[in-house]
């Protein structure tokens, strides 16, 4: 008989393209049996009948400890990572933000302190690039073989963003180099014009964050990125990508054979701008950028994201306390800090709300939470499918299962969530990651520290 560490005992295992009763047997922290009636002397048994076995979520977007907005986002690499968990997200890719000066590897380098023994699950780091020059160009192609292959851009935002001459230039060496560039696409001209205005005008609560930033000015920047990275024949990832303008932009472009790609997030799948009428300050809880948006554009972005025009689903979780945090704004709308959380919701919400309700397949579930992130971002096939030979990190998740979703349950380090009161059908019951079980029942069991750093490879476009 076989020595297995661990088996998963008659679940059904949903992968991108398939769903299948099966046992999984795991040694050493990899998958390493799919079948039927798998045995094993001393194994650890988890009984999954009437339950999904999907792979980990993969989170490609998220802001532990980052500064923004004149304070730091709320959960750092311990408390993040375990809200991702308890969520049964087993792997994240989290954005080192180079300040100004600094060399990409000095930027990846703070990133390391901030996460290295901290982190409970599996992490990797894009490097998003604010000060661009010769040097750092020419930095990008070791930043990409020591597995960084990843870069962010923002066109929008004072002190981070980037003008289109260094766009080009990172689009032309990162596919030159294996790496991928991503971009946070938003017209800094308009959006600043339009701050400036409401702020003379006395125009200064949240709602004014989300008039600020119409959709033109992300269908714009989308468009104008895809232009670019066109005319450069590179690759190009559109992180949260919030309304029809800028799909109709990207789905243009796919059909002309395009190499681009993007993510949506739940706030945008799920919530729309009349949560900024919320009194009291309370629109604040979702000021972020890009804002909600009007409701039509909700639908629109399940079809893409259905369709297979948007490839992903990230969170941008990037929580900031309301008292002593959001409220930094209270005077200013300009002040808020940008970004809500959102890192431990996100499987239940998108299973509820798109498998459970018919507007994904399980398999496009499994695909825009895991796969392709894992295929995207270089982590394929260890990260983001249940396969002989990739790593075992598994959600037991349970269909049956009913929750109202409430901060008081959830383990983001933050005072509120843009879901409270949210139905779901189904939630994550046990996580494991490299076989080991992590979380169980809504209880994390996993270690601080656990979670390991991920040298990616070069994008496999989808
Ligand atoms: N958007 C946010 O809302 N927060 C952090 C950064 C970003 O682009
Ligand atoms: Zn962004
Ligand atoms: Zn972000």
């Amino acid at each position: 008989m076989r020595k297995y560490d661990l088996i998963i005992k008659r679940g059904t295992v949903v992968t991108a393209s398939d769903a299948f009763k099966s046992d999984v047997a795991v040694k050493d922290g990899i998958i390493v049996a799919l079948g039927q009636d798998i045995t094993g002397d001393g194994a650890n048994i988890i009984d999954a009948e009437g339950k999904y076995v999907f792979p980990g979520g993969i989170d490609v977007h998220t802001h532990l400890e980052m500064p923004f907005g004149g304070t730091v986002s709320s959960d750092d690499f311990e408390t993040g990572t375990i809200a991702a968990a308890c969520g049964g997200t087993t792997t994240i890719v989290d954005f080192a933000i180079q300040a100004k000066g600094q060399s990409l590897q000095q930027a990846a380098e703070t990133w390391h302190k901030k996460a290295d023994g901290k982190a409970v699950i599996d992490y990797g780091f894009h490097i998003a690039i604010t000060d661009m020059n010769e040097d750092i160009l020419n930095e990008m192609p070791r930043a990409i073989k020591n597995g960084y292959s990843s870069f962010k851009l923002f066109m929008t935002y004072d002190g981070l963003k980037v003008n289109d001459d260094v766009l080009l230039k990172a689009l032309i060496m990162a596919k030159e180099n294996g790496g991928l560039i991503c971009v946070h696409a938003e017209n800094y001209y308009i959006i600043d014009y339009l701050i400036k205005k409401f702020y003379k005008e006395g125009k200064i609560e949240p709602k004014y964050h989300a008039m600020s930033r119409p959709t033109v000015a992300e269908a714009e920047a989308v468009s104008r990125a895809i232009k670019i990275a066109s005319f450069a024949n590179a690759p190009l990832y559109i992180v949260h990508l919030s309304c029809k303008e800028s799909l109709i932009e990207l789905a243009r472009a796919r059909e002309q054979r395009l190499p681009v790609m993007a993510e949506t997030c739940p706030q945008y799948l799920l919530l729309s701008e009349e949560k900024y009428e919320e009194p009291n300050f309370m629109g604040a809880k979702y000021v972020m950028s890009p804002p909600l948006r009007p409701k039509e554009n909700l639908n629109s972005l399940w079809d893409g994201l259905a369709k297979g025009e948007i490839q992903a689903v990230s969170t941008d979780h990037c929580p900031f306390f309301l008292k002593g945090q959001k409220d930094l704004g209270l005077e200013f709308f300009g002040k808020i800090p940008n970004g809500a959380p959102g890192i431990e919701t996100r499987m239940a919400l998108m299973y509820s709300y798109g498998a459970d309700m018919g507007k994904l397949s399980l398999q496009r579930f499994v695909e825009v939470t895991a796969t392709n992130p894992a295929k995207i971002f270089g982590l394929y096939p260890s990260k983001g499918t249940i396969a002989v030979g990739s790593d075992a990190d598994i959600v037991i998740f349970d269909p049956n299962v009913k929750k109202v979703i409430t901060k008081s349950k959830l383990h983001e380090n933050v005072d509120y969530t843009p879901y409270e009161g949210f139905e779901v059908t189904g939630y994550p019951v046990i996580t494991i990651l490299r076989g080991n079980i992590i979380v169980e029942n809504g209880n994390f069991i996993g270690r601080k520290g656990f979670g390991k750093f991920l040298k990616r490879q070069a994008p496999i476009l989808v």
